[in-house]
């Protein structure tokens, strides 16, 4: 049981491109912070699991198509029907890792190939963000910055949608844009080197998190909203 004393957990989002090693980061992560003796879980976005989470699974997999404006709400939906449960985790004075969130949501969706239309564009960032306004606020982003020459050392890309080159180049130019855009407070991503072993690369995002838990501290623990 929450007592007014629990201190809250944080809510500390992974983000970066593909291959960037995001998976695995989360899960050495996790394991860091539970035998830090810090109460932690993992949520991945898409979630998979729910009833969102499998339409959202078809469209990836390429077993039914959506228009890009639906798909992107649905995204969006799949953080909302877990918007009560990240913030009763966080009361409790549980940790989250976000592997994804709003950010891949917002550039994902801004990196599609836009059909000829009239202003106001229908996928620009602005747009892409709307929906997700009024969901948990991360306490701190962590980016895993990884080159285009270091991905393309790495294993390469299944079959999923936007599992393509074209799409990566695009959505790495957006993230770019999206750390640099200024709406966010100073200080809310983290970019590290994910070029390092999977070893160095840990100890970068370690302290990352540690920002992150100082933030949660110093703060007046309330968690703010996108
Ligand atoms: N993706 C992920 C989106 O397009 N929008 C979103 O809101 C989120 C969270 O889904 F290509 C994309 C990013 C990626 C794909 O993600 C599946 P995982 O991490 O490979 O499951
Ligand atoms: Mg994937």
């Amino acid at each position: 049981m929450t007592t007014p004393h629990t201190p809250r957990g944080a809510l500390i989002a992974i983000e970066g491109l593909d291959r960037a090693g995001k998976s695995t980061q989360c899960d050495l992560l996790l394991k860091r912070l539970n035998s830090s003796g810090i109460p932690a879980t993992l949520q991945k976005f898409p979630d998979r699991t729910t009833a969102i989470g499998t339409t959202i699974n078809s469209y990836l997999t390429s077993t039914s198509h959506l228009d890009d404006q639906s798909i992107h709400l649905l995204f969006s939906a799949n953080r909302w029907e877990r918007r009560d449960s990240l913030l009763s985790t966080l009361t409790s004075g549980t940790t989250i890792l976000l592997d994804r969130y709003i950010y891949s949501g917002i550039v994902f969706t801004a990196a599609k190939p836009k059909s000829p239309v009239q202003p106001p564009n229908p996928l620009s960032i602005q747009w892409c963000k709307a929906p997700d306004i009024g969901l948990p606020r991360p306490d701190i982003i962590i980016f895993l910055n990884i080159t285009q020459e270091d991905a393309e050392k790495r294993a390469g890309f299944g079959d999923e949608r936007y599992e393509k080159k074209e799409m990566q180049e695009k959505v790495r130019r957006l993230f770019e844009e999206l750390r640099g855009e200024g709406s966010n407070d100073k200080g809310d991503w983290w970019v590290i080197d994910a070029g390092g072993t999977v070893e160095e690369v840990a100890e970068e995002v370690w302290k990352g998190v540690l920002e992150g838990l100082r933030r949660v501290k110093e703060g007046n623990g309330e968690v703010r909203s996108i």
